[in-house]
């Protein structure tokens, strides 16, 4: 007896999803030889003590401060570059975004007034624009997302993702079954700098709702980036849940296969791919050490998104899937985009910007900051210390606010 059409239909993207699964699972990654980081000499092997316990004061010059009115909000010819504080947010967040933005104007913007811009898949609501413009001097702007920028796109199978998302959702992956989230990954991921309101825009500060700021920054971090060439600011670096993630370095690989002369030279590969520390992700995660910067606080530069490597390999991530298959995030595709092609001298750890998003901290030591504790990196369970993953940053790549040997004694 013949199958009925949607029987038929779930039998093929079942055999497909296996397929896709097996695929991921099964293939040998190419290896890639003989790329390693900077700053050799600073290297770390793990942390004997947190370095956010070592006093922290401000990054090297040249800052560019507050002087007179060169910062006010109303002034023509500011101080101000090209770069927006920016917020994908839901109506219903108005009140945790307000506390975010009260932290970060008190601790920040007040001084150097950048403008807000606040996105959504869906128009913001008359009090959702009221309240948020009452805790800013400075401009904001509230911006809907293209539709061909959030929807599914049209190669996903809608059966393959229901049922990837079960089988997820048993080894416990978070928020498998929430389309929305996935949405948000792969917007975060490769979309939200080509929104037509930020086409002409180079830098951002990536802002969620519900996250603190506990110190005073006396600089412009926009100019910063710039003057020294930086490329992309975090503040905490952790470990994924190498289920989410299964497919995405044997993808990733097979994306470089014939393209090693696209990485950076040098790179953040060992940061990427070391198995000594957590040997088990690393083995989940086929090859990938799940290292990443934590996404939800991003001070970077929009170009290196546009860059022709970025979006070439984030346009064969999308294609490939994953981020509706499985539920790969925007932490992990930005720090792997980064460790591979850029050069990691221009990645800059912002330590002196004190930060939390539940349940990690990045807390200097610091007479500017206020409310967290010093070198607590989580309020949260004990196995949470864990997730920490600066110990490899420092190893690979090296520790930035290291102070020499010589002048330490
Ligand atoms: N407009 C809009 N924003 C969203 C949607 N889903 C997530 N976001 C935003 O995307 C960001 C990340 O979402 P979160 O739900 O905080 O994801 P998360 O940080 O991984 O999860 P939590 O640990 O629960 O905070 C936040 O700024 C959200 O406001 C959505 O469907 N629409
Ligand atoms: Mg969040």
């Amino acid at each position: 007896m013949a199958m009925a059409k949607p029987i038929r239909l779930m039998a093929g993207a079942t055999m497909l999803f296996f397929v896709f699964l097996l695929f991921s699972m099964m293939s040998s990654p190419p290896s890639i030889d003989g790329l390693t980081g900077p700053n050799e000499a600073q290297k770390m092997d793990d942390m004997a003590r947190d370095p956010n316990l070592d006093e922290t004061l401000e990054p090297p010059e040249p800052l560019h401060r507050v002087n007179g009115h060169n910062y006010d909000a109303d002034n023509p010819t500011s101080d101000r570059i090209n770069a927006t504080l920016l917020s994908l947010v839901r109506n219903q967040e108005l009140d945790q975004l307000i506390q975010s933005m009260k932290d970060l104007e008190r601790t920040w913007n007040h001084k150097f007034n950048y403008p807000w811009t606040f996105i959504n898949d869906v128009p913001f609501t008359e009090e959702f624009k009221r309240e948020t413009r009452k805790h800013s001097n400075a401009e904001i702007r509230y911006e809907i997302i293209p539709k061909e920028h959030w929807e599914i796109p049209s190669w996903i199978n809608k059966d393959m993702m229901k049922e990837s998302a079960d089988l997820l959702a048993d080894q416990g992956v978070q928020y498998a079954h929430l389309e929305s989230y996935h949405q948000m990954c792969r917007w975060n991921s490769g979309m939200f700098y080509k929104h037509p309101a930020l086409l002409d825009m180079q830098y951002y500060w990536r802002v969620e709702p519900n996250v603190h700021f506990f110190c005073d920054i006396d600089y412009d971090v926009f100019r910063y980036m710039r003057d020294h060439n930086k490329t992309y600011g975090f503040t905490v670096n952790l470990y994924d849940s190498p289920e989410s993630i299964a497919g995405l370095w044997p993808e990733t690989l097979r994306f470089l296969a014939n393209k090693e002369h696209s990485l950076a030279k040098p790179n953040a590969m060992n940061w990427l791919t070391d198995k000594d520390r957590r040997p088990e992700h690393n083995r989940k995660a086929h090859g990938y050490s799940t290292c990443h910067f934590w996404s939800n606080f991003e001070i970077a530069d929009m170009n290196f998104w546009r860059s022709p490597e970025y979006e070439a390999y984030f346009e064969h991530l999308d294609r490939a899937g994953g981020f509706f298959y499985e539920r790969w995030g925007d932490a992990p595709v930005h720090s792997i985009g980064l460790g591979l092609f850029a050069d990691p001298n221009s990645i800059h750890w912002f330590k002196d910007i004190g930060y939390q998003h539940i349940p990690f901290f990045n807390c200097p030591n610091s007479p500017k900051c206020k409310g967290c504790v010093k070198g607590r990196f989580t309020d949260g369970e004990a196995w949470l210390h864990r997730e920490d993953c600066r110990p490899n940053w420092f190893k690979y790549v090296g520790n930035e606010w290291a102070v020499p040997e010589k002048e330490a004694v």
